[in-house]
């Protein structure tokens, strides 16, 4: 992984952050994008003080097409040549049925998960093409396999993950190029705090009785397929606790 460049949207808190971690102390310089300049900048310092690596900041929203073109097209030679693309940048909000859910929500979680990894992929890949090398890594989950209840705006944007992953695998099957959908299952971030819109105390419960996974255990998927051999293409990982089954089968010892 030594010099190669990382580009990591969402990067500024849970998986997107662990990755920026696990990828930087295996040798590599990083772009980190994200909406929240402050803790980007804060996770830039810590990283740099801790792994002998470059860090450059990319404050965007991934929603925004123009803002993602111009920080890209803009960036210095040295920087452009990415070589993984991880595109992270997601959320879900709401537990709500779909035909009463909130449509605002729906946008942000369609616009964000959906079009803002389409205007990612769209933006590096042609980059990776004429450097003919590259891996596109996209976080989907578990909720792209199968919807389960108050998840089916959220679960529908993950199977588009996955459709778009198998897509641009087809794409790019005569180049080297590797693409790789990540799904894990539950995972403690603030992820869950964001779907009960701030309800720290719903989103503990969640995790309740059940060791979830981390996004350090994510992060080491990650690596994972990006340090495979370039003849491997690991096409997905689908990861979870070990009392998770499904996307609604776990196992709580309350005992
Ligand atoms: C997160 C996994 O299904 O537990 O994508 O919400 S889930």
């Amino acid at each position: 992984m030594q010099n190669k460049i990382v580009f990591i949207s969402g990067a500024s808190s849970g998986i997107g952050e662990a990755c920026a971690y696990k990828f930087a102390s295996q040798g590599a310089n990083l772009i980190l994008s994200a909406r929240n300049e402050k803790k980007l900048l804060q996770i830039k310092k810590e990283i740099e003080t801790k792994f002998h690596t470059q860090i450059l900041i990319l404050n965007f929203d991934v929603r925004n097409r123009d803002h993602i073109l111009q920080s890209i097209n803009a960036l210095a030679p040295e920087w452009k040549n990415i070589d993984i693309l991880i595109n992270n940048a997601g959320l879900v909000i709401g537990i709500d049925k779909e035909y009463n859910g909130d449509t605002d929500e729906w946008d942000t979680m369609i616009d964000t998960n959906i079009k803002g990894l389409l205007y990612l992929t769209r933006t590096i890949v042609p980059i990776m093409i004429e450097n003919n090398r590259g891996h596109i890594i996209n976080i989907g989950s578990i909720a792209g396999d199968a919807a389960y209840p108050g998840g089916s705006i959220y679960c529908a944007t993950k199977a588009a993950v996955k459709s778009l992953s198998d897509g641009l695998r087809i794409d790019l099957v005569d180049t080297p190029l590797r693409v790789t959908n990540i799904k894990p299952g539950m995972v403690e971030t603030n992820f869950s705090v964001i779907r009960f819109r701030g309800d720290k105390k719903a989103a503990d419960n969640v995790y309740k009785n059940i060791k979830p996974l981390t996004p350090h255990d994510v992060a080491d998927s990650v690596y994972f397929a990006a340090s495979a051999p370039e003849h491997v293409q690991i096409a997905e990982i689908l990861l979870m606790p070990t009392h998770q089954a499904t996307g609604t089968i776990v196992y709580r010892n309350e005992k």
